[in-house]
């Protein structure tokens, strides 16, 4: 597959870029932090999205290398923050199904990364789905509490569109659940929708959960997901992914 070999070179060449969208708090309005999306530098066709080589690099099982790369490239990121004595909050990185498996050795990669950057594991969050979990829920509940014992947060990304069971959510170790945008969408004139949201918010909070909406669009999702006590918040309402010195500037602005 031509994609696939080029995303090979792609990763020789560092071509891989790392976007972050602003995570903002609903309370106060400001950034408390971003989520890293890939993005792919290709020297002949532009910007390529996730959505295109994520799937390739799942395939091809380059999905390992892709994303210790982007853990690296986040991390030796937020050391350049901090010199610039900029509060970045935390960021979060999305992981894929084979960083779960047995042999993948996620434990190892991660604790090297925040050893060779020297960053505090409390500023780097992990996302994975309900999907991973469910791959294999023993070995990943292990996994999860070893990452949350070295520091680190995670998240469960796309609440709400898996086929978890909630008998097993209370045995996850997770931080955070992210309401997946396709609930958020419709939230202020579909009562289906807006019923979800705060049974999500609802559960999140009684498992003393932090509570993230995705994809919130306009000044409504925001009221309506402030008033009814969500956490924090993404979405073009606030922020597109930004190139980082994008989002740099707008920390520098204290927005
Ligand atoms: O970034 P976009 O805005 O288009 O993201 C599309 C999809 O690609 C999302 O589901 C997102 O989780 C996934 N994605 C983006 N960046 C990464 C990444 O670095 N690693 C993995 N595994 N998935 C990513
Ligand atoms: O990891 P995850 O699947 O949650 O990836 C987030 C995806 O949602 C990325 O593709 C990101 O670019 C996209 N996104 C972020 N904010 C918005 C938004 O407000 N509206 C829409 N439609 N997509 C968004
Ligand atoms: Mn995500
Ligand atoms: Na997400």
């Amino acid at each position: 597959m031509a994609l696939a070999n080029s995303l090979h070179r792609a990763l020789d060449r560092h071509e891989i870029r790392v976007f972050y969208q602003p995570l903002v708090s609903l309370q106060t309005g400001k950034i408390v932090g971003a989520e890293a999306l890939a993005r792919w530098q290709h020297p002949d066709l532009g910007i390529i999205m996730p959505n295109k080589f994520i799937p390739v690099a799942e395939q091809t099982g380059l999905i390992l290398r892709l994303s210790e790369q982007i853990l690296f490239e986040v991390c030796e990121q937020m050391r350049i923050w901090e010199s610039m004595g900029l509060d970045y909050g935390w960021i979060a990185v999305n992981l894929s199904g084979q960083h779960f498996q047995p042999d993948n050795n996620l434990l190892e990669i991660v604790a090297k990364v925040l050893k060779e950057t020297g960053i505090d594991p409390l500023h780097l969050e992990l996302e994975l789905t309900e999907g991973i979990i469910m791959q294999n829920v023993e070995f990943t509940i292990a996994l999860l509490s070893d990452l949350q014992d070295l520091g680190v947060k995670v998240a469960i990304d796309d609440f709400g569109t898996g086929y978890s069971s909630l008998s097993y959510l209370k045995h996850f170790p997770v931080n955070a659940l992210k309401i997946d945008r396709c609930f958020i969408q419709d939230v202020t004139s579909d009562r289906h929708d807006a019923t979800i949201c705060l049974a999500i918010i609802d559960l999140a909070h009684s498992l003393a959960l932090e509570v993230i909406a995705e994809g919130v669009e306009t000044q409504e999702q925001f009221q309506f997901l402030k008033d009814h006590g969500c956490d924090h918040m993404q979405g073009y309402l606030f922020s597109q992914p930004l190139p980082t010195a994008e989002f740099a500037k707008m920390l520098s602005d204290g927005k």
